[in-house]
């Protein structure tokens, strides 16, 4: 029988706490309790299975008398569960659990700051930690008696503030956890990001409020006007309209007048020149109108708000301006969103499509119900001229893609109009370094799977709400092959999805260490690929040429 063991100790005062018991052993049942101490002071105790023999808890006190550690075993001496300890600091009542056994035996699981006693009381803040590698990640702060955060604070590894969030939360989606509205500041209380997702908003109006001079103000107003741009789609959570990198990249439909409250185009969508929100279709009135494309902020797998369209948008548009953003926002999982932002792109002729997500595989825990897979195939299968830019998809294990059972959709499809890449561990590429560039840990590779790596380690881009964030993912390196590819088509035009990705997979950095698990063999070289596209534009050679001409150099 294992004796199940969670030990609260609430300490009143010092008075007794940590003095060493008259006795140094005592027997209670069939176990029996040996103290250890140092002078007065009670350091250690054992508590002994007498039957068996065995040890069945270890404990050590600090000089207040509170537990610092436990082990415990069970009559077999088989060391079985984890031990919950708990001390009074600053009147706060503070609970703490650690792993017992294992390698990772001593470090904290979780901690908890309570106020009243062990009996009756009331969080106050909770520690988010990671249960893989036990990182703190965050502070959550209650208010009394309410069950969500009002305040929750970002922590380095070591358990610093680096900066924290004041959330609101979307009543009307109470069980999804969406925030609407956060401020963040840095640790000193200044604000660094102001995020409401539905703020009254208008495009030219916002960019002469940015507080730009008035060239740049009239340059991004240009851009974002100019409605010959090409759209580019990309799928994701959905991204931040207000920010400063993406508000004149939003793609300016000539098919639909934004604002005009008609359905110009007749796709079903009113005012959406640049693109859509899926949540309103689930039910979920979440987002003033169907325009609104902003990130939804779900707090059920992460501890803060996390920007990811935003920070993928701004990498793949970055520096371009003859390309517009079509923002397909919301769950990826839900086949009708799909089936949607298909429809679009086989309509309007989208070239490029981002793909920073994965869905699992059909039947896999969690994964997508089949109907989304059979849509998200069809677009990239009847969609032959356009260009699928995926990533590869992160994961601590299964990370071959090339071995059966370690799906991953839609990098697992094969279409020869797909380019699915893997993170590298580096943020930048810097040609001194190239042959300290390896697949990031987390990356997902596959020598059929993958065709190149990219950088996707520490990547700055924007953050919602305002400013930059540093990411970790394979959906950062996707998004920087499609910024390269977008420029290199922006030197030529007349350059086909498929040729532009035959140029990126020839002019591909294979380290001299050894190929990277990837079809290509290496990663993407941008200025190769743009030297490439020069030369067939200057020289009026073919491709296989150009190509042959620059790799020989
Ligand atoms: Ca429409
Ligand atoms: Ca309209």
């Amino acid at each position: 029988m294992i004796k199940k063991f969670i030990f609260l100790l609430s300490i009143a005062g010092p008075t007794f706490a940590g003095t060493c018991p008259d006795s140094l052993e005592s027997i209670d049942g069939g176990w029996k309790t040996v103290f250890e101490c140092q002078g007065d002071t009670l350091i250690r105790s054992k508590e002994i299975h007498l039957k068996s023999g065995n040890i069945t808890r270890k404990q050590s006190y600090n000089s207040e008398g509170s537990i610092t550690s436990v082990d415990s075993w069970n009559v077999e001496g088989v060391h079985t569960y984890s031990g919950k300890i708990s001390y009074l600091e600053d009147n706060h009542f503070v609970e703490e659990t650690f792993v017992t056994r294992g390698p990772s035996k001593g470090k904290l699981i979780s901690r908890d700051e309570k106020i009243g006693s062990s009996e009756d009381n009331t969080l106050l803040k909770s520690w988010v930690i990671s249960s893989s590698s036990y990182k703190q990640q965050a502070i959550k702060h209650f208010h009394n008696g309410e069950d969500k955060p009002y305040r929750i604070d970002v922590l380095s590894s070591v358990g610093e503030v680096l900066k924290y969030y004041i959330v609101k939360y979307n009543k009307k989606a109470p069980l999804a956890n969406l925030v609407s509205e956060f401020q963040a500041f840095n640790p000193n209380g200044e604000m660094i990001g102001n995020y409401n997702e539905s703020s009254e908003f208008e495009v030219v109006e916002h960019l002469r409020k940015l507080n730009l001079d008035s060239k740049e103000t009239e340059r991004r107003i240009n851009i974002y006007n100019n409605t010959k741009r090409e759209p580019v789609v990309i799928i994701d959570t959905g991204f931040d309209i207000m920010h400063p990198s993406l508000t004149h990249k939003l793609y300016n439909s000539p098919h639909d007048t934004p604002n005009d409250g008609i359905d110009n185009d007749g796709n079903g969508r009113i005012d959406d020149s640049w693109g859509w929100q899926r949540q309103d279709d689930a039910g979920l009135s979440l987002l003033i109108d169907n325009r609104n494309i902003r990130e939804t902020h779900s707090l059920i797998h992460t501890p803060y708000p996390v920007s990811h369209g935003t920070h993928v948008a701004s990498l793949a548009l970055r520096g371009l301006e003859s390309y517009g953003l079509v923002g397909f926002a919301g769950d990826v999982a839900i086949s009708d969103h799909l089936e949607k932002a298909n429809e679009y792109i086989s309509e309007k002729n989208v070239k490029f499509v981002n793909m920073s997500f994965a869905i699992g595989y059909p039947g896999a825990p969690l994964s997508a119900p089949r109907d989304s897979f059979h849509f998200l195939e069809e677009m990239i299968r009847s969609n032959t001229e356009t260009l699928f830019v995926v990533a590869a998809g992160n994961g601590r294990a299964a990370l071959d893609l090339d071995i059966p059972g370690n799906d991953n959709y839609p990098a697992s499809y094969n279409f020869k109009n797909m380019i699915k890449v893997g993170a590298l561990n580096t943020a930048s590429l810097n040609i001194a370094d190239y042959e300290s560039y390896a697949p990031a840990s987390f990356s997902k590779f596959g020598n059929s799977k993958v065709q190149v790596f990219a950088p996707g380690q520490g990547v700055v881009s924007a953050q919602s709400g305002g400013g930059t964030i540093a990411l970790n993912g394979t959906s950062m390196a996707a998004p920087f092959v499609l910024n390269t590819l977008l420029k290199a088509h922006e030197l030529n035009k007349r350059l086909t999805t498929e040729e532009l990705k035959l140029i990126l997979m020839k002019t591909v950095y294979i380290p001299e260490s050894g190929r990277l698990p990837c079809e290509s063999g290496g990663f993407i070289q941008p200025d190769k690929i743009y030297e490439v596209v020069e030369l067939i534009k200057e020289n009026n050679l073919s491709v296989e040429e150009a190509i042959k001409s620059v790799m020989k150099r």
